[in-house]
């Protein structure tokens, strides 16, 4: 078989790739490796950017995001047994979306294969990029139900499969640099099935650990404990998680947390990774697959769909006869992941200073505290980060 472009992964950012394609007439083939129903469930991000939002509503696709996501525009720090609430929406301008990853994804997927007849394989096996130097590139697979293997030549590769597919892995050696960065922390991130015990986002301050709550919905409420790399989440019994959430969220005249059973459980790393550039002959790589920002600042799925407008808008441009998108592309998706990951880095320090065990780590991230708390310029400026740079896209 031929397409213009095959594009591989079903996340956020190959998804809404597709959906610009297909909706401007240029053929595409989405291959996924896991099931509609296992990607349409899974959980993961919440917090959508408003400028992300307007632009997916630009394109006809946040119709049920602008129904059912709910707006926030404030954050709590808990620290030294006090709260202090930052008006982020009254200081930026800006509002959070929160819309849990799942529900998008279905959106998506609806948009894409039920309203736009676009074609997607799911369950595929044994993924392969072939020539992507050459401008005949080709992705094959292995059929799940036939064991047959398939071929599908193209004129580009998006390569969207997050942080474990193959895409990136198929970029020859010495032709991208992969820079890394180990936070030297992980989270126990959890999901309770439990309603949330502030309107939303609570950092917690706390020399045993971070600790954190992020409202989802009425149902479901996110948290976040600070463990050891490598820690095993079966060590993290009910009791113990509310035990220390208890602990490193606590503040004077707070309501008592909502406690639930634990319906996800799992240890992430803080890492984050960027590859540069992240064009390679043909392929073209969006999303985590080119760069993970550890969630720290709820910033991976804003620079997915960020990298997708871009490379949706460029391809589109170039069946057109205009390649200039395309030869900007790696640049422009980049100058905002370093944004972001410099962002991120800054809130880690203020986030994990007074657990360092180091007394200069914890005094220099008090100052920023202070200074955060103590300046309405310093909160300012603070805010338009947190809530995400304004693009129009
Ligand atoms: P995804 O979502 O990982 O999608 C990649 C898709 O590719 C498929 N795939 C393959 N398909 C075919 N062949 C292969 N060989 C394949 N290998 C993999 C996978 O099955 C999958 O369907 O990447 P994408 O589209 O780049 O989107 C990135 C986001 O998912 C990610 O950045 C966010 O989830 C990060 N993140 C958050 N981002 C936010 O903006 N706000 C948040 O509040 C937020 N919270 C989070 C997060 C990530 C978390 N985890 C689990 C790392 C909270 C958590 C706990």
């Amino acid at each position: 078989t031929r397409t213009r472009v095959v594009i591989i992964g079903a996340g956020p950012a190959g998804l809404t790739v597709a959906n610009l394609l297909r909706t401007a007439g240029v053929d595409c083939v989405l291959l996924e490796a896991e099931s509609r129903e296992f990607i349409e469930q899974r959980p993961r991000a919440g917090f959508m950017e408003e400028w992300v939002v307007r632009a997916l509503a630009r394109r006809g696709l946040a119709d049920r995001l602008l129904e059912r996501a709910g707006r926030q525009g404030e954050f709590e720090f808990r620290f030294d047994g006090a709260r202090h609430t930052m008006r982020t929406g009254e200081l930026s301008g800006r509002r959070h979306f929160v819309y849990p990853q799942p529900l998008l994804v279905t959106d998506l997927v609806a948009s894409y294969v039920d309203r736009a007849g676009g074609e997607v394989r799911f369950g595929v096996r044994e993924v392969a990029l072939h020539d992507i130097d050459s401008d005949r590139p080709a992705v094959s697979y292995t059929d799940p139900v036939t064991g047959a293997r398939h071929r599908i030549e193209c004129d580009f590769i998006a390569g969207c499969d997050g942080a474990r597919g193959v895409s990136r892995a198929a970029v020859p050696d010495g032709r991208a640099v992969l820079t890394r960065n180990d936070h030297g922390v992980a989270w126990l991130a959890l999901l309770a099935e439990a309603p949330p015990s502030a309107d939303g986002v609570i950092f917690g301050i706390h020399e045993r650990g971070f600790g954190a709550h992020m409202a989802r919905s009425a149902q479901v409420t996110r948290y976040y404990l600070q463990v050891e790399p490598g820690e095993d989440a079966g060590n993290w019994s009910h009791e113990r998680v509310w035990d220390e959430l208890r602990v490193r969220l606590a503040a004077d005249g707070s309501p008592p947390l909502a406690e639930g059973p634990l319906i996800e459980k799992v240890v992430l790393d803080m890492h984050n990774y960027v590859v540069e550039p992240m064009v390679f002959g043909r392929l073209h790589l969006a999303g985590d697959a080119a760069h993970l920002v550890a969630p720290i600042a709820a910033k991976g799925m804003n620079l997915a769909i960020n990298d997708a407008l871009l490379l949706g808008d460029a391809l589109i441009a170039h069946y057109q006869g205009d390649d200039s998108g395309l030869a900007g592309y790696s640049e422009a998706c980049l100058r905002r992941v370093w944004q972001y990951l410099e962002f991120s880095q800054w809130l880690f320090d203020v986030l994990h200073g007074a657990s360092s065990g180091d007394r200069f780590r914890a005094g220099t991230a008090r100052a920023r505290l202070r200074r955060l708390l103590g300046s309405e310029s310093a909160a300012k400026a603070f805010a338009r980060l947190y809530m995400g740079e304004e693009a129009d896209l």
